[in-house]
């Protein structure tokens, strides 16, 4: 009796064990601002990123990956909560993250799993439901950061996106306890703005322009007055901050620059007064010579614009080969520790970002730079190499995804969709064919993008933007991927706006969003 007692007491201990130690792992990597179009398993114009690119390849990736609300701290508590905006409470960057509420890593780590939050939060509140955590302050430092490791504030001497990876590989290294599967966000601050690349590296992209959006001069002709009177146009763009420009006179900053018109010495601008010395040294070596060419040289009109790009575009570029070379150093830890291939590992950005398209940088629009972002995962005992999908897949998505890989049913109160079933070859029957959207920060905050709400199916999209404005777009995003030619009011198009306006009201009622000031 005694030894079957013991047996069964063995099997038991076993049984656990083994259920503990092959629960899958997550590693869920998030970059702020990274355009899909700037990860080279989409589009290879603009940047090699073969790090990134090899979690698609060894898994799957996705090419209609959206978020519902295209700006940082509401993506985030999307992420956390697989619930919109209007039910998180987080509808723009001034709103509080209620952390009281329930979340997916909370509900992984009462289920036993070990997770820890590190690099950029922007949620306000402290981060609940993590073992450890260690985050950026608000939007973050590119340079030596401040980061609040558990509720010290300490400051951390290096590259920022360095700096998350290497606290990344620490954690699982030191921190965790061993035979206890675990969930870590590595949430990289790059490449957000102002874009300031690692010393590392100046010499990428000297060699070449890179090609500027066909749609850089848009007018805006046929387009709402939300499209025209935004602001974030890369031709007004600070010199100083955003172009690292040495400064001649106060006005260089926000004008458009272009002559030297005193002998004054150059200054930096104050928010490098980071950067240690030997950073600081290198930084001047490179960005110092471009300023003075460029006083010299004093480009205006067209010139200017041009200019203004290729040394945003280059930057934002820079950050990301940053970035890549960091996703490279944690895959080799993964693959060393004999880790790789029981976790899924998620590469994805908190929205997409302009790139130059219709003018611009940033976000916060509904249009496709913004609202598509990159989406791969890897993840071997479920996902075949190779696989690609073409089936809308939002950030509402992931709390649901990563609850069930875990072995967790997701609560019935989440709104989005386990991308388990797309998992297979890409496809699952019966998956949604629209998308619900909706921006809230105007008038104040960055940009004054309008408020708007809107509906994406694999074809159209309707806009509404609301509040100060009452205007509709309408594209084809068949004949017109660049959302150039608003259709809305066209009579030709009367029958599918009609069928759009019908989905955008059944998203609204199944999602329960009254928020929305102007019904359609
Ligand atoms: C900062 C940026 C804005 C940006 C917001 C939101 N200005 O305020 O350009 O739109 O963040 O970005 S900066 O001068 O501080 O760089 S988000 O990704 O956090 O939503
Ligand atoms: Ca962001």
């Amino acid at each position: 009796m005694a030894i079957r007692i013991f047996f069964i007491l063995i099997l038991s201990g076993t049984a656990t064990l083994f259920a503990q130690t092959t629960r899958p792992n997550i590693v869920f990597i998030m970059t702020d601002d990274h355009a899909r179009r700037a990860v080279s398993a989409y589009d290879t114009a603009l940047i090699r990123t073969p790090n990134i690119d090899r979690i698609g390849r060894e898994g799957i990736i996705f090419h209609n990956a959206f978020v519902t609300n295209s700006i940082c701290g509401p993506s985030r508590a999307v992420l956390l909560t697989g619930k919109y905006s209007h039910i998180n409470g987080f509808r723009d960057n001034r709103s509080r993250f209620d952390g009281s509420q329930q979340t997916f890593p909370k509900i992984l780590h009462a289920e036993g799993y070990y997770t820890a939050m590190i690099g950029k939060w922007h949620l306000v509140s402290e981060p609940v439901g993590f073992d450890y955590w260690n985050v950026l302050i608000d939007q973050g430092e590119y340079y030596n950061p401040d980061m609040i490791e558990m509720g010290d504030t300490i400051r951390r001497e290096g590259y920022a996106t360095t700096i998350i990876t290497d606290l990344a590989i620490e954690t699982l290294e030191k921190r965790r306890p061993q035979g206890q599967p675990f969930c870590i966000f590595v949430h990289q601050k790059a490449p957000h703005r102002n874009w300031m690349p690692d010393t590392t590296h100046f010499d990428l992209f000297n060699d070449r322009d890179v090609p500027m959006p066909s749609s850089f001069y848009d007018d805006y002709v046929g387009r709402s007055r939300a499209a025209r009177e935004q602001d974030m146009r890369v031709e007004d763009m600070w010199l100083g901050y955003d172009l690292k420009l040495f400064l001649n006179e106060e006005s260089d900053e926000t004008g458009t620059g272009g002559k030297k018109t005193t002998d004054r010495p150059l200054r930096i601008e104050p928010s490098l007064q980071r950067l240690n010395a030997a950073q600081r040294k290198s930084w001047d070596g490179y960005y110092r010579p471009i300023s003075e060419a460029f006083y010299r040289e004093h480009p205006e009109g067209t010139a200017l614009s041009k200019w203004k790009y290729q040394r945003y575009i280059k930057d934002y570029l820079r950050c990301i080969a940053s970035v890549d070379d960091n996703v490279g150093r944690l895959l080799a830890y993964l693959e060393q520790k004999g880790l790789l291939d029981n976790t899924i590992i998620v590469y994805t950005s908190d929205q997409g970002f302009f790139l130059g398209e219709h003018g611009w940088y940033d976000k916060r629009f509904m249009y496709e730079p913004s609202l598509a972002i990159p989406l791969l995962m890897r993840f071997p005992p479920k996902i075949p190499a190779g696989t690609v999908s073409d089936a809308i897949a939002l950030n509402l998505d992931f709390a649901p995804t990563l609850l069930q890989v875990a072995g967790v049913a997701p609560p019935a109160d989440m709104q989005g969709k386990s991308l388990i079933p797309l998992f297979r070859n890409g496809k699952a029957k019966g998956w949604r064919k629209s998308m619900y959207y909706h921006y809230y920060e105007y008038p104040y905050g960055w940009h004054y993008v309008k408020k708007h709400y809107g509906v994406r199916t694999g074809r159209y999209k309707l806009i509404h933007f609301y509040n100060d404005n009452d205007e509709w777009e309408l594209y084809d995003l068949k004949r017109d991927a660049g959302e150039m030619h608003n259709l809305y009011g066209q009579p030709k198009y009367d029958k599918t706006v009609k069928k759009l306006r019908k989905e955008l009201m059944r998203l609204q009622a199944t999602y329960g969003d009254t928020t929305a000031e102007e019904k359609p």
